[in-house]
């Protein structure tokens, strides 16, 4: 083998021994190896030599490139097998460790309650239906026996939009619901309807501007007062206990006759009175009374055949008697630690 094979395989064989990496490896193989590689450009410079010399000098250039690339394999086999290693063991995943749990979310306390309530009515015969939250200030007020410059109108501190040609509010209750409702069905009718509602309201403990009501609408022949506490009654033992006592008492609104407020006896004190009860003994749930013929009239219903009973009440209070919450401002603070305690109690 000629001087210049000599050196250009010990140079060769010396880099290859002190590769390490994949990347190395294959610049080595472009120096030596590859196409414009110095092995190759001696076997190309055989053209240049004495024509005597020419096959010695050939078989020689042959032999270096085949011990050079047996070289070269039985490298990179090794620097293969060694990043192998490596990664298996620097990614080793260690599957006795125990999993990660999901973070689940968790329903408001405020849905969780309209679907237990929509529950037990649902059980009871009555549909679930929702409604616009803005609506034409007829079906807020005028249907339900409310005349525009009515006093009662000031009641609901209504939120206007557009008071132009038509009055257009932000629902102040659900109750148009029930008059679109009785527009489009004849009795009879059960409908419950839960939904956010607004009033322009000073925000405290008790006050929200936005907040839900859940009201209800029976009507058809022979409905009366009975019905009316009957299912109230069993409503408020499925949601706050079977061995809660309950009280009727007269009320005014202008869309029933008569009108009554629902209360059920203090369970947090059985009746003796204490803080939340106001040292009544009893707790204000809602407010109902059979449906006012005027209202009935108004969607078309003769009130001489069809009589009907109706309620309304705010969610966020049934929830915070129920859970004993103080300030209804916690519902829409967004506050994780207040909304996930509701997780477990309520099923
Ligand atoms: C129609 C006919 C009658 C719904 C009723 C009440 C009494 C009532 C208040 C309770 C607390 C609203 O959230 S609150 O401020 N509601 O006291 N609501 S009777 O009567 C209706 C509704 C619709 C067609």
């Amino acid at each position: 083998m000629s001087d210049e094979l000599e050196r250009l395989e010990r140079e060769a064989t010396d880099k290859l021994e002190s590769i390490s990496t994949e990347d190395e490896l294959a610049t080595w193989y472009r120096t030596y190896l590859g196409r414009q590689g110095e092995v190759t450009s001696a076997m190309k410079g055989i053209s240049q030599r004495p024509a005597e010399e020419r096959p010695a000098f050939g078989q020689a250039v042959n032999a270096l490139r085949n011990a050079l690339q047996e070289a070269f394999d039985a490298r990179q086999d090794n620097i293969l097998a060694a990043s192998l290693r490596k990664r298996l063991n620097d990614e080793a995943i260690d599957v006795t460790l125990p999993g990660r749990l999901p973070q689940a979310g968790n329903l408001h306390p405020v849905t969780k309650m309209i679907r237990d309530i929509t529950r037990v009515f649902g059980l009871m015969g009555f549909q679930t239906v929702e409604g616009p939250e803005v609506e034409d200030a007829y079906y807020a007020f005028d249907a339900l026996n409310i005349p525009q410059d009515h006093p009662a109108r000031d009641v609901w501190d209504t939120i206007f939009i557009e008071s132009d040609q038509r009055e257009i509010v932000l629902r102040p209750h659900t109750s148009p619901m029930q008059i679109r409702t009785m527009e489009q069905v004849d009795p009879p009718v059960r409908v419950v309807v839960p939904g956010r509602c607004y009033r322009y309201e000073a925000l405290d403990a008790t006050h929200e501007w936005h907040f839900h009501q859940i009201e209800g609408l029976a009507v058809d022949t022979n409905i009366t007062m009975t019905d009316l506490k009957g299912t109230l009654a069993e409503f408020a033992r499925q949601i706050f206990g079977q061995e809660r006592k309950v009280r009727f008492r007269c009320d005014y609104f202008p869309f029933v006759e008569p009108g009554v407020d629902f209360a059920i006896d203090c369970m947090f004190c059985e009746g003796s009175g204490c803080r939340v009860c106001s040292k009544t003994g009893w707790i204000e749930l809602l407010g109902a009374g059979m449906v006012h013929p005027n209202v009935l009239r108004h969607v078309g219903y003769d009130p001489d055949e069809y009589t009907g009973w109706a309620f309304g009440m705010g969610i966020e209070r049934i929830v915070m008697l129920k859970y004993g919450i103080e300030d209804i401002r916690h519902f829409y603070q967004g506050d994780v630690r207040f909304l996930s305690q509701f997780n477990r109690v309520l099923a």
